[in-house]
């Protein structure tokens, strides 16, 4: 086995909504194996904030303003990253919001930002970087799903039916462009303790745990959340030429919690 095929050197990678949290995880791992990192996020503060996270870890990071569900400005963030950097060989379709709502209390505004989001922005930044991906002859497009694209729960509409979107869009890209020497795979994370997950995991005025981590904890074969560290190999390897013949997967790293049913009583 060629161990270089784990290898990203030469590679440029695009990361969206990258400052923080899995995204910044994952561009830290593509930078470790060679990799050029260009990321953006949805302010100049963020950037900036990201920026100096990316140069504290030694890493020379691209980083730009860019609202991935504005098709034009996602366009002409592609058209000045070939300009600057190079064309893009990597892209992960990380940005991503939640709203925790019930349903019949949830605005259809609400339920269409979120949509627009996580599923409109992941076809926009595709589509954006396909036709140079077919000219070059190659491409890794890796969107970031969820438990929630196959799993239900109170408050989560929105989003579940977002990454279950995601997911069938993964599947589609696959189908679409796989011969034209495009993976597109999804990262399904169970749950990670980032700032989106924190109100989950929220100490109770008494000091106690949150009923929800505790849920997560017995429901997670591991036994613990996840951190953005559990998904930088997973994330390497589909975004790496080990990965060629893989296509059209969402690969789950839950700790393994879609194979259990729960603790027994
Ligand atoms: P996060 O901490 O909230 O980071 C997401 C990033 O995307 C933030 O920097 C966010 O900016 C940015 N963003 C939001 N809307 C954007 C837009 N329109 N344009 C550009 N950037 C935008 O989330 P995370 O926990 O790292 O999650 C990253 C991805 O993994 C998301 O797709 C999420 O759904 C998914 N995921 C997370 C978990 C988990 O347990 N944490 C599990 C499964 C899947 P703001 O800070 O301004 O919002
Ligand atoms: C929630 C969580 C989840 C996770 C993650 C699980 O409220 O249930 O935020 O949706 O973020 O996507 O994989």
């Amino acid at each position: 086995m060629n161990i270089n095929a784990f290898s990203l050197e030469g590679k440029i990678a695009w990361i969206t909504g990258a400052s923080y949290g899995i995204g910044f995880a994952i561009a830290e791992a593509y930078a470790d194996c060679g990799a050029t990192i260009v990321f953006n996020d949805i302010n100049q503060e963020l950037v900036d904030k990201g920026l100096a996270a990316y140069a504290e870890k030694g890493i020379k990071a691209h980083g730009y303003v860019c609202d991935v569900t504005d098709e034009d400005a996602v366009q002409a963030l592609v058209k000045k990253v070939e300009e600057e950097v190079g064309v893009i060989d990597i892209l992960v379709n990380n940005a991503g919001i939640i709203r925790r709502i019930p349903m019949h209390e949830m605005s259809a505004a609400d339920f269409r930002k979120v949509i627009d989001v996580d599923l409109n922005a992941p076809f926009i930044c595709a589509k954006a970087v396909i036709p140079a991906m077919i000219e070059k002859g190659h491409g890794k497009i890796i969107n970031i799903c969820s438990m929630m694209s196959e799993l239900g729960r109170e408050t989560v509409s929105a989003y579940a039916a977002a990454k279950g979107g995601l997911k069938m869009l993964t599947r589609n890209i696959c189908s679409e462009y796989g011969e034209k020497n495009i993976q597109c795979n999804g990262i399904g994370p169970g749950y990670i303790a980032t700032p989106q997950t924190a109100p989950l995991r929220e100490r109770q005025a008494d000091g106690s745990r949150h009923p929800f981590d505790q849920f997560i904890v017995s429901k997670t074969p591991a036994g613990r959340w996840g951190n953005t560290e559990d998904l930088q190999g997973p994330a390497v390897f589909l975004a790496s030429d080990a990965s060629d013949f893989v296509n059209g997967h969402i690969l789950y790293v839950d700790g393994g919690i879609l194979a259990y049913i729960g603790k027994q009583p």
